[in-house]
């Protein structure tokens, strides 16, 4: 046996005797967890809306009004990367249904814009830029048409899909798709203008579309109030719930099968432990008070430390942040806009760029069998692959960080190892201070990400303390940070 065969044999029987825990509850797919990691990327609400001034656009808008005068995909994903947004989601079309792409669906398109002299495609554009500035690509779709003479009937659904296949085809790969679940009812459809309802319920026929999405895109994550892979947080404000569970349980508004657009939307914000789905939710916020880009709301623009906040209460909940920033008349962000993004991105690395736990020690109540692979140290190695974890009958386990001199911070983030599950109900925070322990929070759920922000303490030393967990604990995080 070479030494090396002799290492790998110790490896595997180690990790035989000592086996990791098993695995609890409702678990992430693959798509899921890698849709986890991502955690901030933006959105895109352009159309001819844009050029009209309005938020939802009624239908009967001559194409010829889509006329960006300086269309620059590039310039947005550039920023976009500079400004760390992991990924763009386009419009490619919203409620008026107008189509950013030449489609063979339906005339009311691009082609008929002076946008590139009709020849141009502004999906193939948003999506070739994101690949070269290295931004993930998605794609928004209003299931809600109040442009087509169809909407309502069969037949509109299948012109939908029709739509959809299209942009899961042509476009490379896609790392989300988005359906809204907004139907307001009165439209130009056609021309007829009037009122059209349907059965939130039936008439979309969401599986049979996702099932072909599916099959198009198998990476892809697809959004709605119900999933099947993230959940719409239920608010527009960019906020999840206290605590928001990874987990959830749609139900109808009549307490019956949930569709999109119908859902008890007010259980999405904090979701249902031990319930349901793995079924993480993504909290979508402008970055204006509009979703479309208004002239009249160049001074409305968050500010970082506002945007900053938001992702405290969405990232640092479990969630992630859909931040829209729309693209201008000219085609790309104002200017506002961009200093806006600029401004949270400094206030973001200035808080998160030192992490103080990196170089502390970190010893724990309890190792599980002792092993080194489940020490302590994994919390503080960055590595999302590795975490600390007790044997399983270990009852409030504790893990202390010692710093090498007292240091202020605020802020204390954590994160659970996903693929074993959501394993933590309660846990509280401790500082050391004058030879003994003082809690200073206590908070429910963990999951992918957990920031908690307290008041300001200098201190060197301070303890995670488990109150309550469905299972042994499996964290791979515990940083400690300063924000002003
Ligand atoms: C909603 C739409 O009605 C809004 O216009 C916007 O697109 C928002 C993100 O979704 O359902």
């Amino acid at each position: 046996m070479t030494r090396r065969q002799f290492l790998a044999a110790s490896v595997l029987a180690t990790h035989m005797k000592n086996p990791a825990p098993a695995p609890y509850g409702i678990l992430p797919s693959e798509r899921q967890l890698r849709w986890h990691t991502l955690e901030y990327y933006g959105f895109l609400h352009f159309t001819t809306n844009t050029f009209t001034d309005r938020e939802w656009g009624y239908g009967d808008e001559d194409p010829a009004v889509f006329a960006p005068t300086d269309f620059d995909a590039d310039r947005i994903a550039a920023v976009a990367h500079e400004v760390g947004l992991r990924g763009l989601i386009l419009t490619a079309k919203h409620h008026d249904g107008f189509c950013l792409w030449p489609t063979k669906t339906t005339t009311h398109n691009v082609t008929l814009s002076p946008f590139r002299d009709g020849k141009g495609d502004v999906v193939r554009e948003m999506a070739d830029a994101c690949r070269r500035h290295r931004v993930k690509f998605g794609v928004y779709l209003s299931p809600w048409d109040r442009n087509h003479p169809h909407y309502g009937e069969p037949k509109y659904v299948d012109v939908y899909r029709e739509q959809l296949r299209e942009l899961l085809t042509n476009y490379g790969e896609l790392f989300e798709i988005w359906h809204d679940g907004a139907n307001g009812g009165d439209g130009y459809y056609g021309g007829v203008r009037e009122k059209r309802q349907i059965d939130r319920r039936t008439y979309y026929g969401w599986e049979e579309t996702w099932a072909m999405a599916r099959e198009l895109q198998p990476n892809a994550v697809i959004f709605s109030d119900v999933g099947p892979d993230i959940r719409w947080v239920g608010n527009e404000n960019g906020i999840a719930g206290e605590p928001c569970w990874a987990t959830y349980d749609p139900v109808g508004e009549d307490g019956g099968p949930p569709a999109p657009g119908y859902t008890r939307w007010q259980e999405a914000p904090q979701g249902h432990r031990n319930r349901g789905r793995w079924l993480p939710a993504e909290c979508d916020v402008s970055i204006r008070p509009g979703w479309f880009w208004h002239e009249s709301e160049n001074d409305r623009v968050r500010t970082p430390e506002n945007l900053l906040d938001l992702y405290f209460r969405s990232v640092g909940r479990g969630g992630s942040l859909l931040l829209n920033i729309p693209p201008d008349r000219r085609g790309h962000w104002h200017e506002n806009d961009v200093a806006a993004l600029r401004g949270f991105k400094k206030l973001r690395d200035s808080v998160f760029g030192r992490d103080l736990a990196r170089t502390a020690t970190a010893t724990a109540s309890h190792v599980r069998a002792g092993d080194r692979r489940f020490d302590p140290r994994n919390l503080l190695n960055g590595k999302p692959d590795t975490y600390w974890t007790t044997d399983d009958d270990a009852s409030n386990p504790t893990v202390t960080l010692t710093l090498k001199k007292p240091a202020p911070f605020n802020v204390v983030r954590l994160r659970e190892y996903l693929p074993l599950g959501q394993r933590v109900d309660t846990f509280a925070i401790d500082i050391r201070e004058n030879d003994g322990w003082k809690e200073v929070a206590q908070a429910e759920g963990i999951g992918s990400c957990r920031m908690v922000r307290i008041p300001t303490v200098t201190v060197d030393q301070v303890r995670l303390r488990i109150v309550k967990a469905a299972a042994c604990p499996a964290l791979t995080e515990f940083g400690l940070f300063a924000a002003p």
